[in-house]
């Protein structure tokens, strides 16, 4: 069994982050989502409008998704990739290069992100109706 991991915040869970999860499935049988908890939110410097339990059960709920764990910090994934037996890491080419140390791993691949839609445009257009 080939297996995906990606992580993300998924705040306001968007057509964006539906797509890089679908193709991210796309590439193996099996794929792990972790989920920023709200303590690591505020390591990254971003405030979420949905609590963990909120974003962890709607990332559970989407039909690619077969596992959410928490993501804790920055460092975890290495420990991650080995502990689950991940063959392939995956994230948005706004991650383009960030994570290339992982190679030595698993298989690291950056899919273009989803253009002209983001948790901070939908909190901008909300706003400004
Ligand atoms: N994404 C995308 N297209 C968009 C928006 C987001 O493909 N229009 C992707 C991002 O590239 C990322 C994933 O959706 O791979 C989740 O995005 P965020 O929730 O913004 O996650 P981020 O804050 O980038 O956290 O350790 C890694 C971090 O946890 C990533």
């Amino acid at each position: 069994m080939k297996k995906v991991i990606t992580y993300g915040t998924f705040d306001l869970f968007h057509y964006g982050h539906l797509r890089i999860l679908k193709r991210a499935r796309e590439l193996g049988d099996y794929l792990i989502v972790a989920v920023s908890t709200d303590e690591f939110n505020a390591v990254k410097g971003k405030k979420c409008t949905y609590p963990y339990e909120h974003r962890a059960a709607i990332v559970e709920a989407i039909k690619y998704v077969d596992e959410v764990i928490p993501e804790h910090r920055w460092e975890q994934k290495i420990d991650d990739i080995q502990a689950h037996g991940i063959n392939v890491f995956v994230m948005g080419s706004d991650w383009e290069g960030k994570f290339n140390e992982l190679e030595e791993y698993c298989d690291v691949v950056y899919l273009p992100r989803t253009q002209d839609i983001s948790t901070t445009q939908i909190k901008h257009e909300i706003r400004h109706r």
